[in-house]
Order: structure tokens, then C-alpha cells, then sequence
């Protein structure tokens, strides 16, 4: 059975990443591609856990290593009972998050050390990467001002505009380091645009597998 493509969405807040979700889905459903979604922090009972305690507002103050330490934690788990079980049976994996948004929030917004960050990468993931990454890019005003529309802020919603800032550059710093995997979407346009944007990429890959994986509809 030929294995199936990994497919992540990141940006910051308020991009369209849970709106484009769905929809990507839909499309490659159209395909007859066989697609798990699913989201990190999270994705397994146990990484749902701790993703609750990541965005508790009201715990008691999570240190930055803690908080690197529990997003891998989760990883861990999801790769392990999600992604690759589902990757080895040919179904296409669309995750919302996955390890370049600890680059750009433990690393830009929190300021880990990035070479801590690959070496927990390494040591959780193998050789495990995206085939795809498409990054929604907005300017942190706009994308917070929709995220906020919905009420109440998680521990990361609630913190500064900086923060976000740093976050969004290094994300972009992420795409320059390799723009072979991870797409560009500029997010600030109507989502009709976003989307034919994104149709776009998802046909160069589609078109790019030779063979469709297995487990076609
Ligand atoms: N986190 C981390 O720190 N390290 C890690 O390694 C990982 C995660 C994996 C999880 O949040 C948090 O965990 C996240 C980073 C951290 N921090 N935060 N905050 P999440 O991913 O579950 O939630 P989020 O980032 O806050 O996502 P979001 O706010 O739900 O945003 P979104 O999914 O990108 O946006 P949306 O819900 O699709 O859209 C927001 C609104 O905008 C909605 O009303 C849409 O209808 C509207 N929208 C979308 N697109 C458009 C366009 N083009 N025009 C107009 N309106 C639009």
C-alpha cells in the first residue's frame, strides 16, 4: 500500500486555518483521497489533555520549558496512535499545527533556543516532516481581531501584540528555510481567494502522486 501525503496548516491566530480545514478536506474528498483530520496540540485523549492544560487560563503559570515539553509530550502521542497509523494505510493526514508552530511560538514568540527545538523535533518525529505545509499569512492586527470575535481568550490568545509578532516572523523565517515544503497563502484576502490560492497547491500535489494512495472511496 502506498503510504499516504502529511499535510499541515499553520499561521497565527485568526487566519482561516479551522475554515480551510473543512474545506481542504471537502476537496480532496472530491479526489477520492481517503483524509484523517486532525489538530495539535491534541489529536489522541491523552494529547487533548494536555492541550487542555496548555490553553487553561487559569492555571497556575506554565514555565517555557514545561510548555515546549508538554507540546512534544502531545506530539508524541499523536504521532505515534494518529499520524503514522493512518500515513501507513494510505489515508492523507491534515493536521491543524504541527512542529512549525513550536518553531514560531516556543521559538519566535517564547524564545526557546531553536536548536532545542530541533533536537526534540529529531528525537520525537525520525525523520517524519510535512509533505506539505501551507502557511497562512495575515498581518497580526487583522487576524486577531477575527480570532477575538469569538470571545473568550486561551492562555495564548491572551498575550501581546509582540508576541504575535514574533510568532508571524517566524513562521515566515520558517518558509524561507524551506519553500520547498511550506506554501505561502496571504490570508488578508476574501476567503474565495484563499481558497483558489489553496486549490492551487493542493492540485500540484495531487497531481504530482503518479499512483492515488490506497483506501480510494
Ligand atoms: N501552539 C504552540 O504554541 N505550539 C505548538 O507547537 C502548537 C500549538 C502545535 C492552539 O490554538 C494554540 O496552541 C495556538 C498555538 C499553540 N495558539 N493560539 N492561540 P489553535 O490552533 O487551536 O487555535 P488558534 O490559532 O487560536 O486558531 P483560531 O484562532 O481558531 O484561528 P484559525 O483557525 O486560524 O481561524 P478560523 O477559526 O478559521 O477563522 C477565524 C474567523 O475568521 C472566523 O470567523 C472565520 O469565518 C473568519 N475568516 C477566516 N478566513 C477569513 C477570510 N479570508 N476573510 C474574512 N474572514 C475570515
Amino acid at each position: 500500500m502506498m503510504r499516504g501525503k502529511f499535510i499541515t496548516l499553520e499561521g497565527g491566530e485568526g487566519v482561516g486555518k479551522t475554515t480551510n480545514l473543512a474545506f481542504i478536506k471537502d476537496y480532496l474528498q472530491q479526489h477520492d483521497i481517503a483524509v484523517v483530520v486532525t489538530r495539535e496540540p491534541g489529536g489522541t485523549k491523552l494529547a487533548e489533555k494536555i492541550r487542555h492544560l496548555l490553553l487553561d487560563n487559569n492555571s497556575e503559570a506554565i514555565s517555557e520549558t514545561a510548555e515546549l515539553l508538554m507540546m512534544f509530550a502531545a506530539r508524541a502521542q499523536h504521532i505515534k496512535h494518529v499520524i503514522e497509523p493512518a500515513l501507513a494505510h494510505g489515508h492523507w493526514v491534515l493536521c491543524d499545527r504541527f512542529t512549525d508552530a513550536t518553531y514560531a511560538y516556543q521559538g519566535g514568540g517564547r524564545n526557546m533556543k531553536i536548536s532545542t527545538i530541533t533536537w526534540l523535533e529529531n528525537l520525537v518525529q525520525g525523520s517524519l516532516r510535512p509533505d506539505l505545509t501551507l502557511l497562512l499569512d495575515a498581518p497580526v492586527d487583522i487576524g486577531i481581531a477575527r480570532a477575538r470575535e469569538r470571545g473568550a481568550f486561551d492562555r495564548f490568545e491572551s498575550e501581546k501584540i509582540s508576541f504575535f509578532e514574533n510568532v508571524r516572523r517566524a513562521y515566515l523565517l520558517q518558509a524561507e528555510l524551506y519553500p520547498g515544503r511550506i506554501k505561502l497563502i496571504k490570508a488578508n484576502q476574501p476567503l474565495i481567494d484563499v481558497q483558489r490560492s489553496i486549490v492551487e497547491v493542493m492540485r500540484t500535489l495531487i497531481g504530482n502522486c503518479s499512483v492515488m494512495p490506497g483506501n480510494l472511496k
